[in-house]
């Protein structure tokens, strides 16, 4: 019998060159593990996971609660699609709901897929409960958005890399500099057919953007005034991820149409979902929306599974301690780096901004470095680098890893 060859990463990044569509410049790191807060790759070699999968791990990998409910479900009953009902929806749609303090729950897969129902939710409430004139609404965004790669989506995007010749582009958004109360106001008051403003509460893949404190209480109340929905894209920023399980949340902030993905299932299922109450969600009825694995039977239970994890080990508050601590550490190391500008975030969401321009490739080659080192992180934009571990972190991993980066930064002071 062949011994089957121990596949090399040099080989499996050869397949994925030969294989793949080129939609991706992954770190040259091939992983086949993953466990808690560390990941290992085909070699062997053990990482910090730094990434989180872009925060949908916040759980840590192949957390033993919920691949528990995903294989017990999975070994029962998988998909029905929604022409039947299932023994899971009901009861998660429950406790979705009460978790996070809505009337109603719209299930589906993907964050971008989340995203396009809730644009869908806000424009269909705008004409038959606001009255704006049919195909006439507008919703504002925020430049150097993130909201995913659909069609709709990027045609608000300001990332040509994302955007260009994938046109003719959806119409209907109006564009305003992100944490600019004047301008949301201007945007609002000079278009009387505005439906919703969408927003991130932290703009992530922009280089982990925090805006002022206030903007998100004063942005809602505004949208208020003129009633106009408030959608929070939580997709990134939610599920415990900035310290609270919303970021909105650190302003006491309830959005009309919260957008939730990732972390939804612990990183280990696609799931993602739009919360809104009846006198938005009622205008949505049979046949005007759906998927055919939105609010499947494993879905569900994972979906319970990642948010019990959440509550019951506390995870959000170990974001924010940690990330405190993440953050209070690292801005010592800035005050006399000549390689790092500074260090922001929330919680465990945060970034650093190296000292090259954005064009350059520094802040790539500090990554290859952090993966020698036995980290795992990425570069947002150009100079910017996302730190964004599991919350399962504990402080003495925390500290390991603020050693590592900082022992990795040393090696690029010039
Ligand atoms: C990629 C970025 C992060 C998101 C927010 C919706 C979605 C995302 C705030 C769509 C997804 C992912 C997508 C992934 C990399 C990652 C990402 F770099 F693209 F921008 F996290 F910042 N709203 N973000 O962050 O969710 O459809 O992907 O489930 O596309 O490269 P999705």
């Amino acid at each position: 019998m062949a011994i089957l060859e121990k596949k090399s990463s040099q080989h499996l990044i050869e397949l994925e060159d030969k294989y793949g569509a080129h939609n991706y410049h992954p770190l040259p790191v091939v992983l086949n593990k993953g466990e808690g807060v560390y990941v290992w790759d085909v070699e062997g070699k053990k990482y910090y996971d730094f990434l989180s999968a872009y925060s949908a791990v916040n759980q840590g990998h192949c957390h033993p609660k919920i691949v528990g409910a995903m294989v017990n479900q999975a070994q029962t009953l998988t998909l029905t699609s929604r022409a039947f009902y299932n023994d899971k929806l009901g009861e998660y749609e429950k406790f979705a709901t009460e978790f996070f303090g809505f009337d109603k729950l719209l299930p589906m897969n993907t964050g971008a897929e989340a995203v396009e129902t809730a644009l869908k939710l806000c424009r269909k409430w705008a004409y038959e409960k606001k009255g704006i004139p049919e195909n006439e609404a507008q919703i504002i965004v925020c430049e150097n958005n993130f909201h995913g790669r659909t069609t709709t989506i990027i045609s608000f995007s300001n990332d040509e890399v994302a955007r260009k010749n994938f046109g003719p582009y959806t119409a209907g958004f109006i564009k305003i500099e992100y944490d600019n109360l004047s301008a949301l106001e201007q945007a609002l008051e000079s278009n009387a057919n505005v439906a919703g403003f969408l927003v991130e509460p932290i703009q992530g893949e922009a280089g982990v953007y925090v805006p002022s404190e206030g903007f998100l209480a004063k942005a809602k109340a505004l949208c208020e005034k003129h009633n106009v929905l408030f959608l929070a894209d939580e997709v990134q920023t939610g599920i415990a991820r900035t310290g609270k399980l919303l970021a909105v949340d650190h302003e006491n902030v309830k959005p009309d149409i919260l957008i939730l993905g990732k972390a939804l299932s612990g990183g280990a299922y696609p799931v993602s979902g739009v919360l809104a109450n009846d006198t938005i969600m009622s205008v949505i009825r049979p046949g005007n929306h759906g998927s055919t694995f939105g609010g499947n039977p494993v879905a569900a239970a994972v979906a319970i599974a990642a948010l019990e994890v959440v509550r019951d080990e506390k995870l959000a508050e170990n974001a924010e301690e940690l990330g405190q601590l993440f953050r209070s550490e690292l801005s010592k190391y800035i005050e006399e780096s000549k390689i790092a500008n500074l260090v922001r975030g929330k919680g465990l969401l945060n970034a650093i901004v190296i000292n090259d321009s954005e064009d350059s490739d520094t802040a790539w080659n500090i990554c290859v470095a952090l993966k020698e080192n036995g980290l795992l992180a990425k570069p947002t934009h150009g100079n910017i680098i996302r730190f964004a571990p599991p919350l399962v972190m504990d402080k003495e991993q925390l500290l390991d890893c603020v050693n590592i980066i900082i022992k990795t930064l040393k090696e690029f002071e010039k």
